[in-house]
């Protein structure tokens, strides 16, 4: 008698009409097979899936090329179908659930034909983690296989986890025809299953990713009392050896990682990483929040990560030591055969190819790497991976960071009055947007908790959900910060990078109750007199204007709000309102 994996691989081959069947085991002799086959396959979507680059630059490495229109997610053909449209809310597009299923059935039927289908059977979070869950990934693409084996934890503990059992979440995956018109990407949560076709990229593809850990993890969490955030993972060590906890969530592409990573510019301090991009939080039997890494890798940008922004990354990539690294949609060196980026130095190489295969030009004024090439890398190849990234139950959290780029209005840092306070300034962050989803970039989009393209249910739920479905005896504080404010000449008034190490010193001193802080009208600010600014050339007229609070700028942050707030009608809770209506009253 087949188990419910074998019964669903079984109908879902029926479906897709593949030649074969593999059932991946993610050791490391079998990804080596399957990145040979890359290697050797002669095209994908018209490229060759894996160029092997020289492991004298970076070690085991390999070059991947995405079809030209697939470089990025597709939230416009991203759909939660929830059987009713309003539990979807005004956030996510939506189709009722058996039209949904219909309609892509009809593209998976015999897209596999002649190709092989590949069973990833993948935990996300560490298999002994009582909060880690076990899935399954059915996916036609070598790059996606290895990908998932980077950046998740693959293998037989997942089939032993699942046993006979009917509870795992389903990943139906296809590269399709790769027509940007027919790329679908579906999720059901109320099956735990996403369907998704036409897309290799990460976040459309990986469905362990975006698509489980926050869409659907995050309606998990809200009907079990958990949080799946958009959130990064990082333990910050002080000079007597304690090591404090904290989260930070910033839309795609905002510098989370390189704060990940950062390597703090006071002595004595250091900081672990333990994620980059989610967080799955759970309120421990203290009443304090603890937060586990579903993942097991990094998918992060590539352009503008160097020696200088991200060291921490770079020897991250460099080491090769678990996994292999992949590098997607970057130039290619053909001197060196490396990947190259916008920003990884200053002079381009000469003979290089660009992010589609051709010569590059420096002359063209064109890019060599797609803005958003990006590199998968496993997490145990960190140098600054926390102790603690393997912890089953997760480290506790003693703070939480907000962030986006704003080049007026939002203060370089400030802290909620209350963790209600915070949700409300959470709730209504906006940030300008970037490449890493398709569509305009450089407009300020409202990006609640930066979670708007991945809260898997209707947004006014959860932000409920964030104000009372947690049984939090001890919440930590929440804080708000915007690294990217401009002077008057239209550049970064903030140096940026590891000199944000600084405005973290000032929230470990509030978390140990060591400074005070200045009351206004969006929250507790810092006296500059207790922000560690030693040895860096900032004038105090900058620090005032990056601290400063301008009631005509936040007259118009108001009104971006209240029109944000007016699609959620009744829905919205009544605290948030509230709280609307305070920060109104403190700038009449
Ligand atoms: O692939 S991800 O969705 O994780 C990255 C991104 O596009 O934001
Ligand atoms: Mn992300």
């Amino acid at each position: 008698m087949a188990n419910a994996i074998e019964r669903w691989v079984e109908e879902q081959a029926a479906l897709t009409k593949p030649d074969k069947i593999h059932w991946v085991q993610g050791t490391e002799d079998e990804i080596r097979r399957l990145i040979d086959i890359g290697i050797k396959e002669e095209k994908t979507g018209g490229n060759q899936t894996f160029r092997e680059l020289n492991p004298q630059v970076y070690a085991n490495s390999y070059y991947h090329r995405s079809h030209p229109t697939d470089v990025s997610r597709t939230e416009h053909l991203t759909f939660v179908c929830h059987p009713n449209k309003e539990d979807a809310g005004p956030n996510n597009n939506w189709m009722e659930p058996n039209e949904a299923k219909t309609m892509v059935s009809k593209l998976f039927d015999g897209c596999m034909k002649g190709r092989t289908l590949y069973v990833i059977p993948y935990m996300m979070g560490h298999p002994d983690s009582p909060y880690a869950k076990p899935c399954i990934q059915i996916t036609d693409s070598i790059y996606v296989v290895v990908s998932m084996c980077i950046m998740t934890r693959v293998g037989k503990k997942t089939l032993e986890r699942i046993g006979s059992s009917e509870k795992f979440v389903r990943g139906l995956h296809s590269i399709g025809d790769l027509d940007p018109e027919r790329r679908y990407i579906m999720h059901f949560p109320q099956e735990d299953l996403v369907m998704s076709i036409g897309s290799g990229y990460g976040g459309n593809a990986l469905l362990g990713k975006k698509c489980f850990s926050l869409r659907i993890a995050s309606n998990q969490g809200f009907k079990e009392g958990w949080l799946a955030e958009h959130m990064i993972i990082m333990g910050i060590e002080d000079k007597e050896g304690r090591i404090t906890y904290m989260l930070g969530a910033f839309p795609s592409a905002c510098g989370k990682t390189n704060l990940a990573m950062i390597d703090p510019v006071m002595e004595g301090y250091k900081v672990t990483t333990l994620g980059d991009d989610i967080a799955w939080i759970n309120v421990g039997a203290d009443g304090r929040l603890y937060a586990i890494n579903p993942e097991n890798g990094f998918f992060g940008v590539a352009p503008g990560t160097s020696d200088k922004t991200n060291y921490n990354m770079m020897r991250t990539l460099r080491a090769g030591k678990v996994y292999p690294t992949l590098f997607t949609n970057t130039g290619l060196d053909l001197d060196t055969n490396s990947p190259w980026w916008e920003g990884l130095s200053k002079e381009p190489p000469k003979n290089m190819l660009d992010w589609q295969g051709n010569m590059y030009d420096p002359a063209s004024g064109k890019v060599a790497a797609h803005p958003n090439a990006r590199f998968t890398v496993g997490a145990y190849n960190c140098p600054t991976l926390s102790k603690e990234f393997d912890n089953p139950q997760g480290v506790p959290i003693s703070g939480i960071i907000f962030g986006g780029r704003r080049s007026d209005t939002v203060p370089l840092v400030c802290e909620s009055f209350s963790w209600e306070h915070g949700v409300f300034k959470a709730s209504s962050l906006g940030s300008e947007t970037t490449t890493a989803a398709a569509g305009a970039v450089g407009v300020v989009r409202r990006d609640p908790m930066a979670m708007l393209p991945f809260c898997g249910y209707n947004m006014a739920d959860y932000f409920g959900h964030w104000l009372h479905g947690l049984k939090l005896k001890n919440p930590p504080r929440i804080f708000f910060v915007n690294w990217f404010k401009k002077d008057a000449q239209g550049n970064f008034a903030w140096p940026g990078f590891s000199d944000n190490s600084r405005i973290i010193k000032w929230m470990l001193d509030r978390i140990k109750g060591s400074v005070s802080a200045k009351e206004t009208p969006v929250g507790l600010m810092p006296n500059i007199s207790d922000l560690m600014l030693d040895g860096l050339d900032i004038s105090r007229d900058t620090m005032e204007k990056l601290l400063e609070i301008k009631p005509e700028e936040w007259k118009k942050e108001i009104a971006g709000i209240e029109e944000f707030y007016g699609q959620f009608g009744e829905r919205l809770p009544k605290e948030l309102l509230k709280h609307l209506a305070e920060l109104k009253e403190n700038f009449k």
